[in-house]
């Protein structure tokens, strides 16, 4: 907690004794004697939100991160007045606040604390920039963890630690460093196997200490705005995950082609510099779906023109890369050329669209096309304006999706290296200086390119990638984790970064693979590509100023183990596509970390590396040079090793072989894992049937598959098909069900099975009760057969 700022004059204020409140239908607002109101809201059973206004009104509520589409309701609420505190209860919690000094604790109906004021909110006042700086401080539990916080690249349980969040383009980053490029303050505090979240939605620069400064206390504050912040009830990390990205929203479904595997450099141009890199993909037959535009296809980097020289008729070149399966994707920046025959600066100017400085002059700063100014994208007319911009990109010339890049926004040769304080914003009408617009200029920017290459991508789907992002940013882009370097331990901090981001609502999240700074040796090039096609945005991306990044760059055993682990991402798309189908529906992350999976076991409180790739691989990268394996925790249950076949019995930490051509990869037992043939780019192949692999266990296990065209709106029209498989192992026996759901067929007829750690000799198989004569089916070690996909039991019987 800060204390002794130079700004601090009177030092912390505190709210005075309860002399008021008032009930309306959903919230409930105490008032104290020296003017500070705290409002509660209950929004659901298990969601609640606090507000503190100091002397004066609430401010109007307005929030960027709460989306439109977030669940209301409760079932229950009760209200009672005690002695010296009020108590409050929902059909899953109780709030007690204290009549005395207004601070709160907050129960489960079993009356275990789960989260409990310490000085609770309390204020100093910023002369300076006026307003407050609003704080709160709670106590921490008995070895209690802390997760989630976006993209800081520190150890998965943050306890311990003191972060920040200001969007900054940190080029280079380190472990521990921050902030970065993105600002979610969200975290998720479990202690007695007891999840909750908080949620303090407050766009200025907010800091989280979590037991750094004293030893069993947690603080978190901002630099100005309201005390605002939500509570999400677990008790489990899924419930607390998906009541978080319930409020702040969850994303569309990509286009499948986004889940295949994405080629970058900073950059390539010219055309036959594109071309050349496209169709060595091809000729090496190593799958392949996007390729990307860096800034040097642009006219001195003006945003929305194209170099001539370098690519002089570009809806030709695109729509050649698409004939080859390449979809192009184009970055676009946020600073615009000050240059009087520029059409977009020109148009900008005409409507007074640019971010102005306190005294009136448009912000002005030096970025790649040199002095720029600036779209104030938290203005909805300036973000339909620039919506509209991609029209000729999209609908005309082609191009498939929209990298958004320096958008903290990211400033050269000034101090701080973004816009000054002063900088005026709209804020959708709430007038604001940067320090409260600053983390959400990014959001902002990728919400507009949204808004654009949706409209013009449609009736397919749009695809959007951004560098800065805020709370809620999931709705609108994907994102990756910005400059990071070529280390070994960069690949540590990826592997957190990712599954960080999948515990803060934004799954949709890659990193640079390979590094974006220096040159990765092939070594550490095979080992990324190996983690890096487990994470749900898979793009190797580089610098190019330290040499080339394809897979070829190496040598052939690299260019082979890459090949060898894209090709394992594109047979396991249907796979995926279920998971992200799961994360659009019910806001489960597509990476679990092994505390998400499994908080009862506290062995899983302070792991990092391991983590569950959808529901049931469990993947674990190899972090060292010249590994031949590694130590890694598998957590409670009997897993396959990938490899090999063989099962281990988890709960216990093991030594796993992974020579250079392998990490360990295990499957849970039980699992059906839905695989599609190799292809060179999704939909380069008629999918003519469905291979599930099927994982005997003795016991149950349910797998589904969710699939659609891979495309368009029309799976929201309930044009896909979900299939759930129920498997029942016994000694002798291995029955699946399946049911099914949607009105989409599929284009294959049948499922090829592969029976994976059959116990028992088969002695016959039955689809529907009806028997298939055995010499129809190939038996060899694993058995493998043909059956029709609409069964609904598939019955073996062993001898
Ligand atoms: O100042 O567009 O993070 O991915 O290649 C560098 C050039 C600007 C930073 C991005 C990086 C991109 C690069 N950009």
């Amino acid at each position: 907690m800060i204390t002794n700022t130079e700004l601090e004059y009177k030092g912390n204020l505190f709210p005075a004794q309860i002399i008021d409140h008032k009930k309306e239908v959903d919230k409930i607002t105490f008032y104290t004697r020296n003017n500070v109101a705290l409002q509660i809201s209950f929004l659901r059973d298990s969601v609640l939100r606090f507000r503190y206004a100091v002397e004066q009104d609430f401010e109007p509520d307005f929030s960027y991160a709460i989306s439109e589409d977030a669940t209301y309701g409760y079932n229950h609420l009760e209200i009672k007045e005690n002695d010296d505190h009020f108590a409050m209860k929902t059909s899953k919690l109780e709030v007690k606040v204290s009549k005395k000094d207004l601070r709160l604790a907050i129960l489960d109906l079993e009356g275990n604390i789960l989260n409990e004021d310490e000085l609770g909110f309390h204020w100093e006042e910023s002369y300076e920039f006026g307003g407050n700086i609003v704080k709160m401080s709670k106590f921490s539990q008995e070895s209690e963890s802390f997760y989630g916080m976006g993209d800081k690249p520190s150890q998965l349980n943050l306890r311990g630690k003191r972060v920040h969040n200001w969007a900054t383009d940190q080029y280079a980053f380190g472990k521990d460093h921050n902030p970065l490029y993105k600002a979610v303050p969200f975290y998720i505090g479990m202690h007695h196997s007891i999840g909750y979240g908080i949620f303090f939605d407050n766009t200025f620069k907010t800091h989280f200490d979590f037991c750094h400064e004293r030893r069993n206390i947690t603080s978190f504050w901002a630099d100005g705005g309201e005390m605002n912040y939500y509570f999400i009830y677990g008790p489990t990390m899924p419930e607390v995950v998906g009541g978080y990205t319930d409020l702040t929203g969850k994303p569309e479904l990509p286009p499948l082609w986004v889940l295949g595997f994405h080629q970058c450099k900073w950059s390539y141009y010219p055309e036959s510099k594109v071309k050349e890199i496209a169709n060595k993909f091809r000729d090496l037959k190593i799958p392949c779906d996007a390729i990307y535009l860096d800034i040097d296809y642009m006219e001195g980097f003006r945003c929305f023109t194209w170099n001539k020289e370098y690519f002089p008729d570009p809806k030709r070149m695109v729509s050649e890369l698409a004939e080859d399966g390449f979809k192009t994707v184009a970055i676009i920046d946020p600073g615009i050329k000050i240059d009087k025959n520029y059409w977009v600066y020109n148009e900008a100017v005409e409507n007074d669209y640019f971010c102005k400085r306190a005294d009136g002059p448009y912000m002005k700063g030096k970025v790649w096309p040199g002095e720029c100014n600036f779209p104030d994208f938290t203005n909805p007319k300036v973000r339909e304006w620039w919506a509209g911009l991609y029209k000729e990109l999209i609908a005309d010339i082609g191009i498939k999706g929209v990298w958004n890049d320096m958008n903290e926004p990211a400033v050269m040769e000034v101090p701080g290296k973004t816009f000054p304080d002063d900088v005026r914003h709209n804020y959708d009408g709430h007038h604001c200086s940067h320090r409260k617009a600053h983390n959400v200029y990014g959001m902002q920017m990728a919400r507009a390119t949204h808004e654009g290459v949706k409209k013009f991508t449609f009736p397919k789907r749009p695809f959007v990638i951004t560098r800065s992002a805020y709370s809620g940013t999931q709705r609108f882009t994907s994102s990756w984790t910005g400059d990071n370097v070529a280390t070994w331990e960069h690949l540590w901090i990826a592997n957190v970064q990712v599954q960080r981001m999948c515990m803060s609502g934004m799954s949709f999240t890659g990193t640079d693979i390979g590094g974006f700074a220096e040159q990765p040796s092939g070594e550490l090039f095979a080992r990324w590509i190996q983690l890096g096609v487990f994470h749900p945005f898979c793009r190797v991306h580089s610098s190019g100023d330290h040499g080339s990044q394809e897979p070829w760059s190496f040598d052939e055993e690299v260019t082979n183990i890459t090949r060898k682990f894209i090709e394992l991402r594109y047979q396991l798309l249907p796979y995926l596509y279920t998971m992200f189908y799961e994360y659009t529906e019910y806001g489960i992350p597509m990476l679990k970390s092994l505390v998400y999976y499994d908080q009862e076991d506290t062995h899983t409180h302070y792991r990092n590396d391991e983590f569950i790739f959808g529901n049931q691989i469990l993947v674990c990268p190899i972090l060292e040079p010249n590994s031949k394996g590694r130590r890694m925790y598998l957590p409670q249950g009997n897993w396959y090793n990938f490899w090999g076949g063989e099962i281990t019995k988890g709960g216990k930490e093991c030594w796993v072989e992974a020579d250079i051509d392998k990490i360990p990869i295990f499957i849970k037992e039980g699992a059906i894992i839905p695989k599609y043939p190799v292809q060179q780019y999704v939909g380069e192949k008629e999918i003519d049937k469905l291979t599930l692999d099927i994982y005997y266990k003795l016991g149950k296990e349910e797998s589904q598959v969710f699939e659609d065209t891979g495309d368009g709106f029309d799976y929201k029209k309930g044009r896909y098909s979900l299939r759930m498989f129920k498997l029942t192992g016994k000694e002798k026996e291995l029955i699946i069900q399946q049911f099914k759901e949607g009105k989409y067929e599929t284009p294959y007829e049948v499922f090829k099975i592969n029976l994976i750690g059959l116990p028992f000799k088969v002695k016959s198989v039955q689809v529907d009760n009806v028997e298939i004569p055995l010499q129809d089916i190939i038996l060899n070690g694993d058995t493998n057969m043909t059956i029709k996909k609409d069964f609904t039991e598939l019955h073996i019987k062993g001898l």
